[in-house]
């Protein structure tokens, strides 16, 4: 019974000393980060005066029937610390060899290259087109007065027409001559600006700008661009308008694309065309291997709003409607871009969603 309990004894201590061996060695492993601790460390367990060779002196005073046990133990946990060190010590050595030699000779790491973005590769090609014609690139306001974005443009205040371009309000004191601030929903607010700009016409402006609606869908952003045509002079006509529309639409998508214009009402064009462009898809037929075609389903897409610049609105930007005349139109720039042929981009939210995986392609 005495002899039990003293092995008993015996074995607890030995197996307490061996876990606070281990877990000592442990926490002063990880703090090994240079060789010199690694050898300090090495010394202290496995040297000939280490723990782990103390430990294994005690071996004489350990009872018959537990040297074994005790033995192969004590060579384990040996074996385990070995281990570990030889391990931190091809991890400080490469960590040393980083650090230390730079290989010129290997081949650098490339660095990420941005793309141009889509909407601004539309707007420069756009600017393009318009600057072989002889107009003046501008760009209006995007935080805009009522009285720009609407009254100009022969809609007052309580005119049905303005909840077409339903209209984010900036929180800012209104004031008593241009009315409240907003974000501009188009950029037809910039054509009496352009008008008080010149004075005196010809005019011939192409205004790229942002615009605002709350609007969210796979053809609708809140926050999209439109390029605005002005032009006004003396004898301007519905013909320079098509003629310049079509020109656009050849330089723009090519060469076999045509365009057509169909009544419509704007409260500040008169008469008002809404204008769209053959689809480059089924070349205008509607048709392709006998089904309808999926991305226009007539032959036609629509590329925005045009008409004669209404008198109130020459008048509003100090110009003789007598005397002059004027064509404008305004096309969003999203989605013209997505009517180029090949694109086949079928929701505009992809522009901006910001993944670099569709942006990078461009
Ligand atoms: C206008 O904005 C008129 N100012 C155009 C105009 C100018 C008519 C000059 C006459 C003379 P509309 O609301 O239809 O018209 O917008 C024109 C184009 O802007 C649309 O065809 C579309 O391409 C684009 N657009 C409008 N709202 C959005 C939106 N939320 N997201 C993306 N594109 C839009």
């Amino acid at each position: 019974m005495f002899i039990d309990n003293f092995r008993l004894r015996f074995y607890i201590l030995f197996m307490e000393s061996i876990q606070q061996l281990r877990s000592q060695f442990q926490q002063e492993l990880l703090s090994i980060s240079t060789l010199t601790q690694h050898e300090e460390i090495s010394i202290k367990y496995l040297g000939r005066s280490g723990s782990i060779n103390t430990l294994l002196k005690t071996i004489k005073d350990v009872p018959l029937e537990q040297k074994k046990e005790f033995g192969a133990t004590v060579n384990g946990l040996k074996k385990e610390i070995e281990h570990a060190l030889e391990e931190k010590k091809q991890q400080v050595l490469s960590q040393t060899e980083d650090a230390q030699y730079t290989d010129v000779t290997l081949p650098g790491t490339p660095y990420a290259r941005g793309s141009v973005h889509l909407v601004t590769i539309a707007i420069e090609e756009i600017s393009r087109v318009f600057s072989k014609l002889g107009f003046n690139r501008m760009s209006y306001p995007e935080i805009e007065w009522e009285q720009y974005s609407f009254e100009n443009l022969n809609m007052p205040p309580e005119h049905p027409a303005r909840d077409d371009f339903e209209t984010f309000f900036v929180d800012h004191q209104p004031s008593d001559v241009f009315g409240k601030m907003i974000l501009s929903p188009h950029t037809s607010s910039g054509q009496t600006r352009e008008m008080q700009r010149v004075q005196k016409p010809p005019i011939r402006m192409i205004n790229l700008a942002k615009c605002y609606r709350p609007n969210w869908d796979a053809s609708h952003v809140p926050m999209f661009h439109q390029f605005e045509g002005l032009c006004v002079d003396t004898g301007i006509t519905i013909s320079h308008l098509k003629g310049t529309i079509d020109y656009f639409a050849k330089e723009f998508f090519g060469a076999n694309r045509k365009t057509r214009i169909r009544p419509f009402h704007f409260q500040f064009t008169e008469p008002s065309f809404e204008v769209d462009v053959s689809c480059g898809v089924c070349d205008g037929t509607g048709i392709i291997d006998g089904t309808k075609c999926k991305i226009c389903k007539s032959g036609w897409l629509e590329l925005g709003g045009a008409g004669m610049v209404h008198p109130n609105v020459l008048k509003a930007g100090g110009i003789d409607s007598d005397v002059y005349s004027g064509w404008a139109f305004g096309f969003g720039i999203e989605r013209t871009f997505m009517m180029k042929e090949g694109l086949n981009l079928d929701d505009i939210r992809v522009l901006y969603s910001g993944d670099v995986r569709f942006l990078e392609q461009f």
